[in-house]
């Protein structure tokens, strides 16, 4: 699971017993949600579909409100291969939108998008996204400056490395213990808590720079600075000025291995605009004392320095600024490339960053998609409401495409969208919403054909995570909840209705799938020099490792060793510090090297009327939205809402008490929330993180009974570069709500429509 692996036992319809593997040595507590979940009330039971929708056909409507109605499988089957071959027939495959972004579940063969994808491309193709809401700015800017995203992930100097090298960590954005957690695909054993454990336990100093202590594991004692968030560029800028000013800048290395250092380092001595990025600069900027960031720029070159800059930072306007930097930073310490120093992107923010980059794994392909149409995946709102409309991405100027039936399977847009009441809006646009998943999320609400999912322990998969180089056989321990289908015998029983059925299953059931993507993995692995047990043996064994060519990996090693014949895949083939191709987009929002950048959000500039700056980072007690119904994500509410956490000054001055429920607010929406008082969080801040379960008032749906923080943020991209989300932060007001607070309806059933005839 993406949480880690687990040892489960069943009665063959409920879990029994749920138990973290044996061999990790630092498991997450989100397990403990999965027993409650597996056979909550909110689980989809069968087959629905929305009363509008049967009533009046396909077309744009307010979708959200709506009563369901409950129907046979072979009356969904039947509706959804007639309005797939509608839509196909009329519009093609441009007007289907199977982007579908979202983490599902586990698992090689079951993964939703997979099968949603290769089922779409039988009929002919759909739109996709590009980029993921995990490092969108990330995935566009890496590309230009580094040559490559995989590289700095997948590549990432690996955690032993660390732990036996690394003399100072300075981690932007901290080194969550919640984040590394998980990972896409799953996780075997947790390694980020004990690594850095030992890195301590051998002298490591750490410094967590963010607006929460518990970004990094309080028992690590790292030092804590706390700018106001969002202002960590202008803190990174202030540090390379100590740097270029008191001669610590290793110029050989920056003429040997970067490009366009004399222009950036112009720009921070003020050249350009006449305002040197001093540490007083920086100071008024990030609340942080000058003499402060002066001594940190200090301690940088005192030893083997690691910096790190976390996924959630460039998850925010102009987001591609601080791992710009990051990256340049560490190339004027000159440590990238060595043993423990350099730069990270991403430790802490998934299990998997860290990892040493394994053998491939199983896959299910996906097919080919008969049409070239994405849009950056966080511009879904604006697709639907702007067809034909024209928007900047990546130096291209592109056009949305006019979509008329979404798809999603494996994902919950009204959980991982900013300003939920336009997407909301956005979602009354289509002419039909199909929807596939286990539970009754809100994306499951605002659909029109509603299809119930099984979770991976009531299927055969294979499990290794995208990161991850333990294999493990995930046999099914329960029966399917209700009538709950593998969303692959869904799309096969359609496909069949379709004509499609020959190419989307090829004559194989799921089971029969597992061997055939084992064998075929296993053939691979033999011609690369490496023997594999065979399916039988690996199915019925506990765990199978697959080979890791380089444990001790060091981000850019080879490229240090020989910049000539190990070259980056950028232009210069080199680090650009100044990139001549962004340059050249002549984008306001991201211009040729990094800089600071105002947000159009945030504690410095912004109204009165919203003086706290929220920060909707990712829950401990569970994944994303996922069994926020589990007994661990429940444990956590507060008067039956998400817990936000705010300082007790702040809290005082608007008459705010402990575990009171309050209502945050701003001009995009509201939403009620739990307080917890603690001094951990930054004067100025509160945080409330995101997955609670999008519980909109029916008069009001910008106002989420729940806390859900997704009512609160802007749906405003990153830059023109990347069209990123920029969900984590957003300035808000908070208030006790001293009213009784709404009763919670998400986590039952949707109304249904019972006794209308489904025949139509
Ligand atoms: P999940 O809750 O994981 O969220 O957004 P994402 O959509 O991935 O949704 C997965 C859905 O898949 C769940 O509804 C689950 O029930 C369903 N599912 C699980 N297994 C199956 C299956 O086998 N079949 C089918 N059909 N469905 C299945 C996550 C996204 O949120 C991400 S990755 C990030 S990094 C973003 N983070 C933030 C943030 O930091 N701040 C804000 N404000 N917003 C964010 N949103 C983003």
């Amino acid at each position: 699971m993406h949480w880690g692996a687990a040892e489960i036992e069943s009665d063959g319809r409920r879990l029994t017993s749920v138990r973290p593997w044996r061999e990790d040595p630092d498991p997450s507590r989100i397990l403990e949600n999965l027993a409650a979940a597996h056979r909550h009330p909110a689980r989809i039971d069968q087959p629905y579909i929305r009363q509008g929708w049967l009533e009046h056909g396909p077309g744009p409507a307010a979708r959200g409100d709506d009563a369901f109605v409950p129907v046979p499988w072979e009356t969904a089957l039947d509706l959804l291969a007639g309005e797939l071959r509608r839509v196909y027939g009329t519009y093609g495959p441009d007007g289907v939108f199977g982007g579908s972004y979202g983490w599902a579940s586990a698992g090689r063969f079951h993964h939703a998008q997979s099968q949603l994808h290769r089922f779409l491309n039988c009929l002919g193709g759909y739109v996709r996204s590009v980029n993921t809401y995990s490092y969108g700015a990330s995935q566009v800017l890496l590309p230009h400056v580094v040559g490559d995203v995989g590289l700095v992930m997948a590549g990432a100097t690996a955690w032993p490395v660390i732990a036996e090298h690394t003399d100072l960590i300075v981690a932007f954005g901290g080194l969550s213990p919640k984040n590394s957690a998980v990972a896409s695909g799953g996780i075997g054993r947790h390694v980020m808590g004990p690594s850095l454990a030992a890195a301590v336990a051998r002298g490591c100093r750490l410094v967590s720079v963010s607006p929460l202590r518990t970004d990094t594991d309080i028992r690590l004692g790292a030092e804590w600075i706390a700018p106001v968030p969002g202002t960590d560029v202008a803190l990174m800028l202030a540090l390379c000025h100590v740097l270029d000013a008191e001669g610590l800048a290793d110029q050989s290395f920056l003429d040997r291995y970067t490009v366009g250092y004399p222009r950036f380092i112009g720009y921070v001595r003020g050249e350009a605009d006449g305002v040197p990025k001093t540490p007083a600069w920086a100071a008024a900027v990030t609340g942080i004392a000058a003499g402060r960031i002066r001594g940190l720029a200090r301690q940088l070159t005192a030893g083997r320095t690691m910096i790190t800059v976390s996924w959630s930072l460039q998850r925010a306007e102009h987001g591609e600024q601080p791992v710009w930097l990051g990256l340049v930073l560490a190339a004027m310490l000159g440590q990238i490339g060595l043993p423990g120093g350099g730069f990270g992107h991403g430790y802490g923010s998934s299990s998997d960053v860290g990892n040493a980059r394994r053998m491939f794994a199983p896959r299910l392909s996906q097919g080919a998609n008969g049409i070239d149409s994405y849009i950056p995946v966080a511009r879904i709102a604006d697709m639907l409401l702007h067809p034909g409309a024209a928007y900047d991405y990546d130096g291209r100027r592109r056009r949305y495409p006019d979509v008329k039936l979404v798809y999603w399977c494996g994902g919950n847009p009204f959980h991982h969208h900013q300003d939920l009441a336009r997407l909301r809006r956005a979602f009354a646009r289509p002419q039909t919403v199909v929807v596939h998943d286990p539970f009754w999320t809100g994306t499951a609400r605002h659909a029109d054909i509603v299809l119930p999912s099984t979770m991976s322990v009531e299927r055969d998969d294979i499990g290794v995570g995208s990161g991850d180089s333990t294999m493990f056989a995930m046999a099914q321990l329960t029966e399917p909840y209700g009538q709950a289908r593998d969303d692959y015998d869904a799309f096969a029983a359609v496909a069949e209705r379709l004509g499609a059925e020959k190419s989307f299953t090829e004559g194989r059931t799921a089971r029969e799938w597992l061997g055939h993507l084992y064998g075929e993995w296993r053939s691979a692995m033999r011609a690369a020099g490496h023997e594999m047990p065979s399916f039988e043996t690996f199915w019925d064994g506990e765990s199978l490792p697959i080979p890791v060519p380089d444990p001790g990996q060091v981000l850019l090693s080879a490229f240090r060793r020989d910049p000539v014949r190990s070259p980056l895949r950028t232009p210069s083939g080199k680090i650009e510090i100044f990139s001549g191709v962004i340059d050249g987009f002549g984008y306001a929002d991201c211009p040729g090297h990094p800089v600071w950048l105002e947000p159009s959000e945030w504690l410095g500039g912004y109204p009165v009327r919203y003086p706290l700056q929220l920060v909707a980072n990712q829950p401990r007690r569970r994944l994303h939205s996922q069994l926020d119904v589990g007994a661990f994500s429940q444990e956590g509410k507060i008067g039956g809402r998400e817990p936000a956490a705010m300082h007790p000054a702040d809290a005082a001055a608007r008459g705010i008490t402990d575990q009171s429920v309050v209502r945050l607010f701003n001009d995009r929406g509201s939403c009620l929330a739990g307080v917890t008082l603690t001094e951990d969080v930054r004067p100025g801040v509160v945080q409330l993180s995101t997955g609670a379960w999008y519980d909109p008032d029916p008069a009001d749906p910008s106002f989420c009974r729940h806390g859900n923080p997704n009512v609160l943020t802007a749906d405003r991209p990153s830059s023109a570069l990347s069209q990123g989300t920029t969900g984590q932060l957003a300035m808000v007001e908070i208030e006790p709500y001293p009213d009784l607070p709404p009763e919670i309806t998400v986590y039952r059933p949707p109304r249904t429509a019972a006794g209308l005839s489904p025949d139509r």
